[in-house]
C-alpha cells in the first residue's frame, strides 16, 4: 500500500498495489479517466460500465488504473468502494488540472478529466491512457473562448491517448488546427479519417495511419527517444454498425445546443449537459454508442500497452535533450 515514491509531490499519490507492482515490473498498465464515470454517463449504469472498462483493459493483458481524487488523495487505481464513490457520490467535483491542488488540499473527492488524468498518469509513470472522446474547441468559441484544457495539457504531457477523436459536439476543424499548433501527435487506427466520437467519420481526413499496436509502440519509442514531451493521440473509430444515426445525431446536437443556451449553461458544465441531453433524447442510442466507444478504446489501449511493454526501443534513447541556447 505504501507509495513507492517519497518526494513531496508524490506523497499525495496513492498507488493501488496492483498498479505499483505492474509499473515496477515494467508490465503493461492503462490509465483510465473518471469524469466519464461521474459526469459523462447516467447513473446507475455508470458504475457497471466503469467495471466493464477495467475488464476490457484486463482482457487485453494490461492492468487498469482508474484515476480519481478520493478523500484528498490522488488515487492511481481504485478499489471497488472507491469506484462506487466516484460513480454515485454527489460530492464528486469535475476536476481539471487547475482544480487538482484545491481538491487535494481540502480532502475532497474529484473525478479527473482527460487533462487531469493525463497529468497524473505521467506523474505516476503510466504511458498509455484510454478515454471516450477528448474535449476541444467548442462551437462558438470565437465568442465564448471555450476550449478544453484537454488540448493545452496534451501539448505538454508525454502520454499516448486512445480516443474516438474529439466529442462531436465540438468544432472539429478548429480542434484539429489547435492540435497541430500544440504539437499533439495524431494517428488514425486502421483508418484514414478522423473519427467523430458518436460517428465513425467526422468528415476530416488524417495524415498518418497505423494498423497494429506494434506500430503505435514503435512511434511511442521513437518519440521518447527524441525527447518529445507532447501527447500522441490514437484515434480509434467506432465501427459504423455501432455509430449513432447521423440525422439523429445532428438533431440532438442542434436541440441540445439551443437548450444549453436557454438554460444558461456555461464553462465546465457545457460538456456534461450536452452528453446528458444526447443520452436522454436519443432513446439510449447515444449511450450505447458511448459505451461501445469506451470499451473499444480500453481494449485497444491494453493491446498498445502490451506492445509497448515488450518492445525494445529500436531507436537509442538520448539521455537528455540539449536546451536551445539562450533559454
Ligand atoms: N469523453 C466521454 N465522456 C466524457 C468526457 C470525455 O466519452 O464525459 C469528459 C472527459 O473527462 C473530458 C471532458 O476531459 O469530458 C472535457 O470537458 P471540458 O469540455 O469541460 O474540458
Ligand atoms: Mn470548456
Amino acid at each position: 500500500m505504501a507509495p513507492s515514491h517519497h518526494s513531496p509531490a508524490r506523497s499525495r499519490l496513492r498507488m493501488h498495489p496492483e498498479v505499483a507492482e505492474a509499473l515496477a515490473a515494467g508490465a503493461p498498465v492503462v490509465a483510465l479517466e473518471s469524469t466519464i464515470i461521474s459526469h459523462g454517463l447516467p447513473r446507475p449504469d455508470n458504475l457497471v460500465i466503469a467495471r466493464q472498462i477495467e475488464q476490457a483493459v484486463r482482457g487485453s493483458g494490461a492492468v487498469p488504473a482508474t484515476i480519481a481524487v478520493v478523500d484528498g488523495f490522488v488515487c492511481v487505481g481504485l478499489d471497488d468502494d472507491q469506484l462506487a464513490v466516484v460513480a454515485t457520490s454527489d460530492a464528486v467535483a469535475k476536476v481539471s488540472v487547475r482544480d487538482l491542488g484545491t481538491v487535494v488540499a481540502r480532502g475532497g473527492h474529484g473525478a479527473t478529466t482527460v487533462a487531469a488524468t493525463s497529468h497524473v498518469a505521467a506523474l505516476a509513470g503510466i504511458t498509455v491512457f484510454a478515454t471516450g472522446g477528448l474535449g476541444g474547441v467548442h462551437r462558438g468559441a470565437r465568442d465564448s473562448w471555450d476550449e478544453s484544457a484537454d488540448l493545452t495539457t496534451l501539448g505538454t504531457v508525454p502520454v499516448t491517448v486512445v480516443c474516438a477523436g474529439v466529442k462531436s459536439i465540438l468544432d472539429v476543424a478548429a480542434t484539429l488546427e489547435r492540435m497541430e499548433t500544440l504539437n499533439i501527435g495524431l494517428l488514425g487506427y486502421r483508418t484514414d479519417r478522423f473519427p467523430g466520437f458518436y460517428l465513425t467519420d467526422s468528415g476530416f481526413g488524417l495524415e498518418w495511419r497505423v494498423d497494429s499496436p506494434d506500430e503505435v509502440a514503435a512511434v511511442m519509442a521513437a518519440r521518447t527517444a527524441l525527447g518529445l514531451r507532447s501527447a500522441l493521440l490514437v484515434a480509434n473509430p467506432l465501427p459504423s454498425h455501432d455509430a449513432l444515426d447521423a440525422e439523429l445525431h445532428d438533431w440532438a446536437l442542434t436541440t441540445g445546443m439551443a437548450a444549453s443556451v436557454e438554460a444558461g449553461i456555461t464553462g465546465k458544465d457545457v460538456t456534461p449537459f450536452l452528453l446528458d441531453w444526447f443520452h436522454r433524447n436519443t432513446r439510449g442510442a447515444s449511450l450505447a454508442a458511448n459505451i461501445a466507444i469506451i470499451l473499444n478504446n480500453a481494449s485497444l489501449a491494453g493491446a498498445i500497452a502490451v506492445a509497448a511493454a515488450r518492445s525494445v526501443p529500436s531507436v537509442p534513447s538520448v539521455p537528455s535533450v540539449p536546451s536551445v541556447p539562450g533559454t
